[in-house]
């Protein structure tokens, strides 16, 4: 998928001449190091987490510092989806890649996301693990942003935002390192041609993996006062060029675009919106 930036001003193309820059230097190339070893497949099973909520599915929660709600700290895997299609019938395609039941799903649209989460809130509630005002939904916007550790950001629409900070996230730097998450192979920086399983690689400093890359992820909001087509955030495996990488880029798609390389994550919401 062809993740171009359009319609961006004379100050974002500056900023994007920047990057090309920084990613052509030979210093920058010279920390693209070729990858020399295998990356481990580790069972979530093994991985060390602490200070998490787990739901019903197995997913794991936990706060952003300076967030109100609590992020799922993995991408919406396989066997997360795969519940919520086997209980409702709702129809899901497969990739044209193999995927582990730990991998982000993939193949869903907004609104295949929005319904996932009616569907758990549901069962949750029925089962008495979610009290009245608590329920999963999507991020926003803000709240991602706010995970990727962008802080608050001046601007009217993630449209606005995106123009703003030079940073990635895994840090201020570019290229990527190798191990810092799941990018487009000529990046050189994983293993893993398609979709990754959860916790492949080291979590944000917020304690969540994979914000970056393995696959986009879905946002509540609109891309823009237009409300034509919603927010996408992260980039993905098929993702290598600096500014569709950046920390505060935001892709947009139409609620019933798919793809591959589109996934999404959820929060828990445990207090009423304010009005
Ligand atoms: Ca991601």
């Amino acid at each position: 998928m062809n993740h171009t930036p359009r319609g961006r001003g004379r100050a974002w193309a500056e900023l994007v001449c920047l990057i090309a820059a920084l990613a052509s230097s030979p210093a920058t190339q010279a920390q693209n190091t070729v990858r020399t070893s295998t990356v481990p497949d580790l069972p979530v099973e093994r991985m060390s987490v602490t200070g998490l909520v787990e739901n019903s599915l197995g997913m794991k929660f936990r706060t952003v510092p300076g967030g109100k709600v609590q992020f799922s700290i993995w991408e919406t895997r396989v066997q997360d989806y795969e519940a919520f299609v086997m209980a409702s019938g709702r129809s899901w395609g497969k990739p044209g890649f193999d995927q582990g039941k730990q991998h982000p799903a993939v193949n869903v649209n907004w609104e295949d996301a929005q319904a996932f989460c009616r569907w758990l809130t549901t069962q949750e509630r029925k089962a008495g693990r979610l009290t009245a005002p608590q329920r999963y939904r999507l991020p926003t916007d803000e709240e991602w942003s706010l995970a990727v550790g962008l802080g608050t950001e001046s601007g009217t629409s993630p449209e606005d935002k995106m123009k703003q900070r030079v940073i990635w996230p895994w840090g201020s730097y570019w290229p990527p390192r190798n191990r810092e998450g799941n990018y487009a192979s000529e990046l050189q920086v994983d293993t893993f041609p398609h979709t990754s399983p959860a916790g492949s690689f080291s979590p944000n400093a917020g304690g969540l993996y994979d914000l970056g890359g393995n696959v986009w992820e879905w946002c509540e909001d609109w891309y823009n006062a237009a409300q034509v087509t919603k927010v996408l955030r992260g980039g993905s495996f098929n993702d290598a060029h600096p500014a569709t990488l950046l920390a505060s880029y935001r892709f947009q798609g139409t609620m019933n675009l798919t793809g591959e390389d589109i996934g999404f994550r959820v929060v828990l919401e445990s207090k009423s919106l304010p009005p």
